[in-house]
């Protein structure tokens, strides 16, 4: 029975909110939808995602050579996914029920908390995630810094930072959503670049693009997220071509992907313009391996080879091809989770990053939050999701909103615009470039945000 996961007094809503959508065209963020889906989480919250490991995301910097370095920033990468996409479902299951106080009486878990809080312009996050007294204190300390960089269309954009190791991670996303098929298909735009400091200050960097996303089970009232398409990992001498399926194609279950990690033809970080397509899918298929013998920048005793890597993305996966086959490659099980300390209120907390509540009533001392800080913000709105009274969250989200038409009227008449706190837009990014051209990468070129390195950062 279709919409049975839907309690029989929100059926109609519900029914009406997937009409509209299917008769949609453009961009779902300006869609209202019905208050029972709405998450007491801003979008701003999401790149905590790729912080949530930071140890693999430490142990990138660890790698002896450019082959198991690619190896460990792939490996960190598949380990952020569970949490980016199927962690607000599980946040919503009963053991949470009583920590997070949600969801309101008659309202099935699932169906809940899955609409983000579109950020206003200027919007800020920080986080931050000491080393772990399990790990050893050369770990060190990773940083979230994001900023709402972009109103219409919604752009955020982050940088991830461990000192320690020398790794800062750069990146900007929006996206562009449609309706197909009965389901919600989400296209990714924009990108990230990592930089790892070498000891012999050198640099190494890649370019990590993000995989197309398909919301199922709407019908059912059931939301879930699958992922599709490719994902690339380029630079350091190696190309990681991630494919996603879901149910029904390579294992047959969903959360699938392949990784093909396989040397570029051109030597890892120098802006040489070679551009061969890397020996993706075709050396998977015809499975050979161990076959490419090209120099790479940083020495090492072991010749660059290619490597696959089979499983899915939220439970296990291991090498099936190359010289490591038969071994587990990643195993989400043993993870540690790690969420940052965040701030709720006025007070200093320490918080599930997303998913998890968005905040509560912590207590503890700790710093002022800033008006534009996400938590500070959206707080009022936040709360009434979180206990059910969306009459009072609809009220202050309308004031939210309003304060923000009036700002930019106000700027419009004195013929100013908002100033961004820790980004600059530009129109190109030449790494980008120069790393997409060994993926042929569409577009050729992408505007990106510089981050300032310069500008009052809070701890
Ligand atoms: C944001 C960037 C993160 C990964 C990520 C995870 C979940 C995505 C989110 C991104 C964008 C907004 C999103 C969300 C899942 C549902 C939500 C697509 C890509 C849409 C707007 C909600 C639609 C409401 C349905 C329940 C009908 O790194």
């Amino acid at each position: 029975v279709p919409n049975d996961a839907v309690p029989a007094s929100q059926r109609g809503s519900w029914t009406s909110f997937l009409k509209s959508i299917a008769s949609f065209s453009g961009d779902l963020s300006s869609l209202t939808a019905p208050p029972f889906i709405l998450s007491p989480v801003s979008l701003t919250e999401f790149p905590a995602y790729w912080c949530e490991h930071p140890d693999i995301f430490a142990a990138i910097a660890d790698a002896k050579d450019d082959e198991s370095r690619a190896l460990a920033v792939l490996r960190w990468f598949i380990s952020t996914l569970k949490g980016q996409y199927t962690s607000r479902n599980e946040s919503m299951g009963s053991e949470k029920k009583s920590v997070i106080n949600f969801p309101p009486r008659n309202v099935p878990t699932h169906l809940t908390r899955n609409r983000p809080l579109n950020p206003v312009l200027g919007e800020l996050f920080y986080g931050k995630w000491p080393a772990t007294s399990t790990s050893s204190s050369s770990q060190g300390t990773t940083t979230l810094l994001v900023e709402q960089v972009s109103h219409h269309p919604p752009i955020t954009a982050y940088v991830i930072e461990n000192k320690t190791k020398g790794l800062r991670l750069i990146g900007h996303n929006a996206q562009k959503t449609s309706f197909s098929a009965g389901s919600i298909i989400v296209k990714q735009i924009g990108h990230a670049i990592l930089t790892v400091s070498l000891p012999n200050n050198t640099k190494v960097e890649y370019l990590i693009t993000l995989p197309r996303l398909r919301i199922d089970g709407l019908w059912y009232g059931s939301p879930y997220i699958e992922l599709t398409d490719t994902s690339y990992i380029v630079g350091g001498g190696y190309v990681s071509t991630i494919e996603f399926k879901g149910k029904g194609y390579f294992s047959g279950k969903s959360h699938s992907f392949k990784a093909v990690v396989s040397p570029s033809s051109s030597a890892s970080s120098s802006s040489s313009s070679a551009s061969s397509t890397p020996s993706s899918y075709t050396s998977y298929f015809s499975s050979n391996n161990n076959n490419n013998s090209n120099s790479n920048s940083t020495p090492s005793n072991s010749t660059p080879t290619t490597h696959t890597i089979d499983g899915t993305w939220h439970t296990t996966s291991s090498y099936t091809s190359g010289k490591f086959r038969g071994r587990p490659f990643h195993d989400v099980s043993s993870d540690h989770h790690h969420h940052h300390h965040g701030k709720t209120g006025s007070k200093k907390v320490e918080v599930t990053a997303v998913g998890g509540g968005g905040g509560g009533d912590g207590d503890g001392g700790g710093e002022e939050m800033g008006e534009f800080e996400t938590r500070r913000l959206w707080r009022d709105v936040a709360r009434g999701i979180r206990e059910g009274d969306f009459e009072s969250a609809s009220r202050e989200k309308g004031r939210i909103e309003n304060e923000q038409r009036q700002r930019r009227k106000d700027e419009q008449a004195a013929g100013t615009t908002w100033a961004l706190k820790h980004f600059v837009r530009v129109e190109s990014d030449p790494v980008y470039e120069r790393l997409g051209k060994l993926i042929k990468i569409v577009p050729p070129t992408e505007d990106t945000y510089v981050f300032q390195d310069n500008s009052p950062v809070k701890p």
